[in-house]
């Protein structure tokens, strides 16, 4: 695995900043818990492994503007859930843009500098199984908050959120 020294220093370093903040009422929080309600479509408090992968889907075909059914580097910036105003507002810019390129390149697995449907369909479900940490294939608000990649990596990033 070629960003295995960045990936293993994302996992080990950023759940500990996470954690740390994840009380906090910031903005980035509440971008967070935004997303997670527009996953968890019936509002039971919980998404399933379904809810997810839906909402991973509709971003993918939001994310892919030349509608290649790839997301390049150029595109994957492009989209943004909102974490980006927070981190020009924080002055944290150059930390965003660090965290996009690790979390491009732990998407992209085969390192082509695309990813493709068949990618990001694996990582989703990586990415949710990493997630639901007791293991009960529901993510709760709270797992979604502090394990889901793109809010740990993100959040970290404009760190005080
Ligand atoms: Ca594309
Ligand atoms: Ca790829
Ligand atoms: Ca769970």
């Amino acid at each position: 695995m070629k960003t295995l020294t960045a990936t293993c220093a994302l996992l080990l370093a950023l759940p500990v900043a996470a954690i740390a903040q994840s009380e906090a009422p910031t903005p980035g929080r509440e971008l967070a818990e935004l997303i997670f309600g527009s996953i968890d479509d019936n509002s039971e408090g919980a998404a399933d492994m379904g809810e997810f992968v839906n909402f991973g889907r509709d971003i993918f075909v939001s994310m892919d503007y030349d509608e290649s059914r790839s997301i390049d580097f150029g595109e994957f910036t492009e989209w943004d859930f909102g974490f980006n105003f927070i981190a020009e507002d924080e002055g944290q810019q150059r930390a965003y843009e660090a965290a996009q390129r690790i979390l491009f390149s732990f998407w992209d697995r085969d390192a082509d500098g695309e990813i493709s449907e068949s990618e990001y369909h694996q990582s989703m479900v990586s990415d949710f199984r990493r997630a639901d940490t007791d293991n009960d294939a529901f993510l709760t608000r709270d797992e979604f908050l502090s394990g889901y990649i793109v809010n740990v990596a993100y959040r970290a990033a404009i760190i005080g959120q």
